[in-house]
């Protein structure tokens, strides 16, 4: 049987299901290409000078490494031409990013974080990319960047696509359209992403859990209850004992929670409550998210839905509580009582 390549399956979407569009269908295809060339940059590591800071600053005051500004980069030229674009925005840009006049304009918006794990990059661990799709509202103004900003403000639960690529020993490709979801792995050779998983469950207990526990002295009472609950193990009123993974880059420890389950918390803390949260809702936690709950998960900030927050502006950060889901909820109860 012909192998369901990535382009297989997204026909597929189209044409059986009616389930994505085939501008959508062309839009997921020229990303992934984009992940694939990223891919090939990051493995060339140290050979191809791509390592190290960038010397400058993004919006958010953080040090750039040069690959972040390079997969950025690399977003930008394989999309803007395509024709199914109206303005793309990043962690690693200020103001959203508009379709050049001489290029032809779509319906949809892009919103990406385009090397997820940033101080993962100079140590050889697993790093990736994260991706959202919108569509542009009806005469939206996108005559200036600043204008723009307005058409990216949709909940979560208006996305029509989103996905993560991880650069790990594999490069995967984990990808929503609203339909349940499924993993690609890149075949090197072939040039293309091939499915290796679909109908991704994530199982709704778990005895793991993921969060910086460094931490621990700013987090609020409820995430303090809920991990001296875990961590007190069979002991403890949870009665299990509990294993504790952090890899510090959002789509590893995302995609092991899609693999064998688990809990990811970046909570509100003391350090990061002026800010609103560490993790940024329309390029880290709204795609996670969706992702998460179409593999039958759950995602919270610890008091709401994440899929269903009013996005403010383009970089706001917010609380993310994701993965296995009756331990979502217990932990959100323990935010709500
Ligand atoms: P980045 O997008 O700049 O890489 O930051 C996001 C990352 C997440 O991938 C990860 O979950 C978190 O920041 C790690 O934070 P910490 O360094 O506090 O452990
Ligand atoms: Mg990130």
């Amino acid at each position: 049987m012909a192998q369901r390549t990535l382009a297989r399956y997204l026909t597929e979407e189209q044409r059986d299901k009616g389930v994505i569009t085939g501008d959508l269908k062309f839009l997921i295809e020229i990303v992934s290409r984009a992940c694939q060339a990223i891919s090939v940059a990051i493995g060339k590591g140290g050979l191809g000078g791509v390592l190290g800071e960038a010397g400058s600053d993004n919006v958010q005051g953080e040090a750039q490494k040069k690959l972040d500004v390079l997969s950025n980069d690399i977003l930008l030229d394989a999309n803007e031409w395509g024709g199914h674009l109206a303005a793309m925005a990043s962690e690693e840009m200020d103001l959203p990013h508009l379709v050049p006049h001489r290029f032809p304009k779509g319906e949809y918006l892009l919103t990406f974080d385009p090397l997820d794990g940033s101080s993962n990059i100079d140590v050889n661990v697993s790093i990736g990319t994260i991706f959202s799709v919108l569509k542009c509202p009806e005469g939206a103004d996108l005559s200036t960047p600043e204008a723009a900003e307005k058409a990216f403000l949709q909940p979560g639960t208006a996305q029509v696509a989103a996905g993560y690529a991880v650069y790990g020993p594999t490069t995967l490709l984990v990808l929503t359209v609203g339909d349940g979801v499924a993993v690609f792995t890149l075949d090197r050779e072939q040039g293309h992403f091939v499915l290796t998983q679909e109908n991704v469950r994530i199982p709704e207990e778990t005895k793991e859990f993921a969060i910086n526990m460094s931490n621990q002295r700013f987090w609020e009472a409820p995430v303090k209850r809920y991990v001296d609950e875990m961590v007190a193990g069979k002991s403890g009123p949870l009665g299990k004992d509990y294993n504790m993974r952090w890899v510090a880059s959002m789509v590893a420890d995302v995609h092991r929670i899609m693999t064998r389950g688990g809990i990811f918390m970046y909570p509100m803390d003391e350090k990061v409550r002026d800010k609103g949260g560490k993790l940024r809702l329309m390029y880290e936690a709204n795609p996670m998210a969706l992702l998460v709950e179409q593999a039958g998960g759950a995602a919270t900030t610890g008091r709401k839905r994440i899929l269903d927050l009013q996005p403010t502006h383009l970089h706001q950060r917010v609380p993310v509580i994701l993965g296995s889901k009756l331990e979502v909820e217990r932990v959100t109860g323990y935010h709500c009582n």
